[in-house]
């Protein structure tokens, strides 16, 4: 049982029988992740004293501009989880490929992958809006001692062992979940401890709190302009709220605390969305699962899209129960 202000560390341990597979390989591998969660904290947190915004000049997998705390959160996670000899294999929303991982004595036999976007939103880094890390964690499917395997990666989401995200926020956050609730670790940067401020996190059943790029509406599809609609109608418990940070951790973070829904739909200009499944929708659905709330592409559960590819976008609408349940009426009315 979860108990306030308990550290998580000492969560880890009270709670590692839980979970099926615990030979401490996992409880390892989320303490190397809140490692490197401090080690990225610290510089997100003085980003505006050194040179480390901006951009690095690159450009990554995704066409996007690689800002440089980009790179320094994915070189920290990658070689914190590297150097732990935990997993055999990291796919990031940074790298074209995946990273194969042999071990000390390379002969491939961690059990786990993990699937990371190592800075979700740095586009707010340098107007100091919070941005986040989400994570995936899976056991490989193919046979241990050799070399991970793409299949390995390109599991559906209901297939996680864990998932869990850090938001660099006013305070510092790592949320995650091994299938048994979701609960929130807060940073004492003081004493660089997390403890546990939110012990078993569930999304409202409904909300008044709707977060989307309304700047997309003439690209949506007719279902999400119509639950836009209905959102904005002045009738019953409505007018909801809108609320877009432009940082999905944050968006969703909130959401989950307070009720509400995010989406980011499929538009003319990106027809499967702009998310990516495997590092950003899958953890994410996870996490709104174990808090009793939903995610979906607007048709069909997000945790059950057998994946592709590395870097597959997908619709991704999620949130508290009743407002998920509602938008996906407006688009199966639109889908006959
Ligand atoms: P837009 C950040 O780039 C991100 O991946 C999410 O964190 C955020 O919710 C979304 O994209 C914002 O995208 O197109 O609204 O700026």
């Amino acid at each position: 049982m979860a108990q306030k202000n308990q550290s998580l560390g000492e969560f880890i341990i009270e709670n590692q029988s839980e979970f099926q597979y615990s030979s401490g390989e996992l409880s390892r591998l989320i303490n190397s992740i809140r490692l490197a969660a401090k080690m990225v904290n610290h510089e997100v947190n003085k980003a505006g004293l050194v040179d480390i915004t901006g951009s690095a000049g690159d450009i990554n997998t995704q066409g996007e501009d690689q800002q440089k705390l980009d790179v320094f959160a994915n070189n920290v996670f990658i070689q914190t989880l590297t150097n732990r000899q935990i997993v055999c294999g990291i796919a990031s929303e940074e790298n074209e490929d995946f990273i194969t991982i042999s071990g000390s004595d390379k002969n491939h036999q961690s059990k786990y992958v993990v699937l990371i976007d190592p800075l979700d939103g740095s586009s707010n880094i340098d107007v100091n809006v919070s941005v986040g890390t989400i994570f995936s964690i899976y056991r490989r499917v193919t046979p241990a001692g050799q070399p991970v395997q793409l299949e390995d990666f390109l599991q559906p989401g209901n297939k996680q062992v864990a998932a869990g995200y850090i938001v660099y926020g006013t305070s510092t956050m790592l949320v995650y979940t091994t299938g048994h609730g979701v609960n929130g670790f807060t940073l004492n940067p003081a004493l660089g401890t997390y403890y546990l401020s939110h012990p078993n996190m569930t999304y409202p059943e409904n909300g008044s709190i709707y977060s989307v790029n309304e700047g997309n509406y003439i690209q949506f599809p007719q279902g999400i302009k119509d639950y836009i609609k209905y959102c904005q109608k002045e009738e019953e418990d409505r007018p909801y709220t809108s609320r877009y940070i432009g940082s999905l951790v944050s968006d969703l973070h909130r959401n989950m605390i307070k009720g509400g829904i995010y989406m980011y739909p499929s538009t003319s200009k990106t027809p499967n969305g702009k998310l990516r499944l495997l590092y950003e929708c899958n953890p994410m659905a996870f996490i709104a699962e174990q808090a009793n709330g939903k995610a979906s592409d607007g048709y069909k559960r997000i945790l059950d899209i057998k994946p592709t590819a590395l870097h597959e976008r997908v619709p991704f609408i999620c949130g508290s129960r009743k407002m998920v349940e509602k938008a996906e009426e407006f688009m199966a009315a639109q889908k006959s």
